[in-house]
């Protein structure tokens, strides 16, 4: 028998209650006590019914306020404990393992999409390791969870002590935010590398970021990297205003050029934005393929160019932002060159439409490149670790296996071309480590360093190779004895050299610094002082393409001969290149000089005033150098991100015990052993 109150219909002013008490109520009210929970719950809403309607609106609406108040209060109180906690959201990055295999830092990894085809092919993710007190870091963060750098801004139109005091200025306010995690802060394994041979060196010639990384100080940015991303940023500047979203920039014309059509130079600089900690750049382009960058487009690609450029520098940006974005490029694009794989003897085409999902070799031949098909490895099995799929290393291991067993090398040296008919070498005799061959032998070292040194066959080819080089491409020059690599041609010496070459130097102290044999980083820093060379003895400090050595000594010559047809510059990366590695793994701070002293020539006779660089025609003549008017991509994909990390002693800017540079600079994981 509940309570009837029972307010008066009339008149319209509430001017009395009428209540009529039920017989316990009247108890109640007669002095008994009843405190049980129905009538407690009876007075309270008698109570709020006697209230005006004004009166309980006002309570509604503070009532309500509070309640969203505690929500919004406790959902920011959890996010940082989440952050720390709970598994990777899907815009950040869970990383899935293929049997017997994990990533060296995996809680750096972003959480890639399952192929749907294939959900079973995954173990449960590893549990991870919390993060280790964060330190302050100059390189990128990720975005998720910290812009890289907070608010730098580089005027490129302020004179460089400005953008010195900048930048010293930003690094000092990131110095005090203790609380942020950057992508190189979060957990990183033991050191899974053999003992570098720099180990043996003294501690103060080291980087001085050689330390234990849990008492390291922060390594704040110097003169020299500033110098590096203003470069960026001019470059930057040009392609902007008159190449964006196409594939590379001709600065003097003010204009473009297409390759693919596919904002090829957009594409390879996004990493090294990353690594620069130019987040504005960064997401301006990152709009740009999010919107813009389809493959659906009836074009003609280069196997080789697309993988190392766009593929490779797709899948490295997603590992450094943990951007889902990049990844769903990377498969998209991956699947699209898939085509390249249909051939008689499983020898990839060298050319695919990407569109229409066509392949076929160059109109003159049915051979492809022998560097070509064996230098997209990295990239196709990154690629099936990322997504659970495994046909893209299906496809280029086989490759590899197949160029294994291969007849037709001389001491572990192959020829330049393979024919996708018959699967054999073909032009065989011609021996180089120049254009057409070159990326073969770094790319069997980066292999077998990928894959956590297990693959066999790969190391076995690689030192193969090298005592091969040794055996038959060596020789000195007069009258300076500079160590170079020549060329062989049906066992007649030639004493020429590509500028490509220069990859070398690096990649032998790369394998020495991974435990082989400590005559390869002798090998490596004689050729680094004739790469060196290169550009030292030439008149404007710049390298030609292709240099010959003289064998013998004249009155009057030097070193280094440079024929008419040879002397352009395309701003090509393998010198600087090869100097980070010989600098990462020495310590010998001369190689950096070496390099600040070819960045200066560049910004001399190459920096293009309305923004931009140019290749240039003449490295012989200061006075005119003969603009070509054209950036290459790989001049910020790679030269510039080297540059950086040259004059870097933070030796976790990309550590190399758990990244390898695929051959366009783009850094991809390091798997180790479970
Ligand atoms: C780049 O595309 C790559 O470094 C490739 O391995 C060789 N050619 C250019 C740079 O010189």
């Amino acid at each position: 028998a509940a309570a009837a109150v029972t307010a008066a219909a009339s008149p319209p002013r509430r001017d009395f209650i009428s209540v009529t008490l039920s017989p316990e109520e009247a108890a109640v009210g007669a002095g008994g006590y009843n405190n049980s929970k129905a009538w407690r719950r009876r007075s309270c809403w008698r109570k709020w019914k006697q209230l005006s309607r004004l009166q309980r609106s006002v309570i509604l609406f503070l009532f309500a306020f509070l309640v969203v108040c505690g929500v919004i209060s406790y959902t920011s109180m959890g996010e940082p404990w989440k952050s720390l906690t709970s598994k990777p959201s899907d815009n950040q990055r869970s990383e899935p393992e293929i049997p017997g295999l994990k990533l060296a830092n995996p809680a750096v990894l972003p959480a890639p999409q399952k192929a749907d085809d294939n959900p079973g092919d995954y173990p449960e993710l590893s549990p991870q390791k919390p993060p280790k007190p964060p330190h302050v870091q100059r390189g990128s963060s990720n975005l998720q969870i910290k812009p890289p750098w907070k608010n730098v801004r580089l005027n490129t139109r302020h004179d460089s002590s400005r953008v010195v005091e900048e930048l010293v200025q930003a690094d000092k306010e990131e110095k005090t935010e203790k609380s942020v995690i950057s992508w190189r802060g979060a957990v990183i394994e033991p050191d899974q590398s053999t003992e570098p041979p720099s180990s043996k060196k003294k501690e103060s010639e080291k980087p001085s970021s050689v330390e234990a990384e849990d008492q390291k100080e922060p390594v704040p940015i110097n003169d020299r990297q500033v110098a590096v991303i203003e470069a960026f940023r001019h470059a930057w500047k040009g392609y902007k205003e008159f190449a964006w979203g196409h594939d590379e920039l001709k600065p003097l014309s003010k204009s473009y050029s297409e390759w693919f059509g596919l904002g090829l130079t957009l594409i390879d600089a996004l990493d090294t934005m990353w690594i620069l900690g130019l987040k504005e750049e960064f997401e301006e382009a990152r709009k740009w393929v999010a919107n813009n960058l389809v493959f659906d487009k009836n074009v003609d690609v280069n196997l080789f160019e697309s993988t190392i450029r766009i593929l490779g520098g797709l899948l490295s940006t997603y590992h450094l932002s943990g951007d889902s974005l990049f990844l769903e490029k990377a498969k998209d694009i991956g699947n699209r060159l898939m085509p390249a794989f249909k051939t008689p003897s499983k020898i990839p085409y060298s050319d695919v439409n990407i569109g229409r999902g066509t392949a076929h070799p160059p109109r003159w031949t049915s051979d492809s490149t022998v560097a070509e098909v064996t230098s997209i490895q990295l990239e196709f099995r990154e690629l099936s670790r990322l997504t659970g799929d495994q046909k893209f290393q299906k496809a280029v291991d086989e490759v590899m296996k197949h160029v294994h067993t291969l007849s037709g090398k001389n001491d572990g040296l192959v020829p330049m071309f393979i024919n996708t008919n018959s699967g054999q070498f073909t032009h065989l005799g011609v021996y180089t480590l120049g254009a057409r061959a070159d990326s073969y032998y770094e790319y069997l070292l980066k292999q077998w360093i990928q894959g956590g040194k297990k693959e066999s066959e790969l190391l076995e080819d690689y030192m193969r190779a090298i005592e091969g080089v040794k055996q038959h491409l060596l020789q000195r020059s007069q009258p300076n004895k500079l160590t170079f690599v020549g060329e062989l041609a049906h066992g007649h010496f030639s004493a020429k050299m590509d500028h490509l070459v220069c990859f070398l130097p690096g990649t032998l102290a790369l394998g020495a610094h991974n435990g082989l044999t400590a005559d390869h980083i002798k090998l490596a820093e004689a050729l680094m002082e004739t790469c060196y060379q290169m550009y030292a003895q030439v008149e404007t400090g710049l390298s030609p393409e292709i240099v010959h050595f003289n064998l013998h000594a004249q009155k009057g010559h030097k070193d280094v001969e440079i024929k008419p047809a040879d002397r352009h510059n395309l701003l090509r990366p393998e010198t600087v290149e090869s100097l980070f590695y010989m600098y990462r793994f020495t310590g010998d701070k001369k190689y950096q000089d070496w390099g600040w002293e070819i960045l200066q020539n560049f910004n001399k006779y190459t920096r293009v005033p309305t923004g931009g660089y140019t290749s240039i025609n003449n490295v012989q003549n200061p006075s005119n150098p003969e603009p070509r008017d054209k950036m290459e991509s790989f001049f910020l994909g790679e030269t510039l991100k080297y540059m950086f990390l040259l004059f870097s002693d933070d030796i976790d800017l990309i550590n190399l015990d758990k990244y390898v540079f695929n051959t366009e600079a783009h850094p991809l994981p390091i798997w180790v052993p479970a």
